[in-house]
């Protein structure tokens, strides 16, 4: 398993639990400087992001990126992949694909949270189910075009009322012919839906393919309540090998709480 760390280049998702918001130079000379082994980026949209630039730091500092979200779509521009209005779907889908496109050229997966959206409002849950699946159909195998999967994130109840849990989201994946979807499992969502989230790592198994790394109150591991030790002997058993990236709150300031993350990945990581 690697460590990554969280930057928002979005203003209006301040207050969201990322630890960066200075932009990517200063991202990565803070990551390198602890020794993060990447940087996730949570971006307002595929082009506000310049490849070349992006290219330099990782080479310049040694990092790598985790993934890239597709939030800023929802934040910004209020779209989602289950919108009432075809338009707005559409709109969404090809947001997403060009997270895709940037994302794959770093060898990164992009992120589906809270782009999946909810239903209600008109939209049943069956045509939300339908159009979610169309979507991540497509999306998935565009994904595999670019040689890397595509991550699709259960939130907990307040953010999204389509998955909450694991196991669930792990059957209906199933369902879908593209098996280049796999699942992002954020132990803050987790502390909040799951009965037991080793358990619910094991369910989901070979399918998580990310791992939002947080605690209870979605600050650095070690700043709340989480029994982490059954998580990772879970992550473990399911041979998961993928990031722990910490997408959290920058409490008591990015400085701490990105320092508190590596060491907590440091500590874990050291048991046997
Ligand atoms: C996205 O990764 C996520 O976890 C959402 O809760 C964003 O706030
Ligand atoms: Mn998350």
């Amino acid at each position: 398993m690697r460590s990554a760390i969280t930057v928002s280049l979005v203003p209006q998702s301040k207050g969201g639990p990322f630890v960066f918001w200075d932009g990517l130079a200063d991202a990565f000379s803070h990551a390198a400087r602890l020794g993060f082994d990447a940087i996730e980026i949570f971006p307002p949209a595929a082009n506000a992001i310049d490849p070349a630039g992006l290219r330099r730091l990782l080479d310049h500092h040694r990092l790598g990126v985790a993934a890239i979200g597709t939030g800023g779509g929802w934040v910004v521009r209020q779209l989602t992949l289950t919108h009432a209005e075809a338009e707005t779907r559409r709109q969404a889908r090809e947001f997403v694909r060009g997270i895709i496109d940037l994302a794959g050229g770093f060898g990164a997966p992009a992120i589906i949270g809270s782009m999946q959206g909810r239903w209600g409002g008109g939209v049943t849950r069956e045509q939300a189910l339908a159009w979610l699946g169309e979507a991540l159909q497509d999306l998935g195998e565009h994904a595999v075009g670019c040689q890397v999967p595509l991550l699709f994130e259960p939130l907990n109840r307040y953010e999204t009322n389509l998955f909450n849990r694991l196991g669930d989201t792990a059957a209906w994946l199933r369902t879908l012919d593209t098996r280049n979807v796999r699942i992002l499992a954020d132990l803050f969502h987790m502390n909040i839906e799951e009965a037991d989230p080793a358990a619910a790592l094991r369910e989901a198994g070979p399918l998580v393919g990310h791992v939002h790394f947080a605690d209870s109150n979605r600050r650095a591991v070690g700043f709340g309540h989480t029994s982490m030790a059954p998580i990772m002997a879970a992550l473990r058993d399911i041979g998961y090998a993928g990031y722990l990236s910490a997408e959290i709150l920058p409490l008591p300031d990015s400085a701490a709480a990105a320092r508190q993350t590596i060491d907590a990945i440091r500590q874990h990581l050291a048991q046997p």
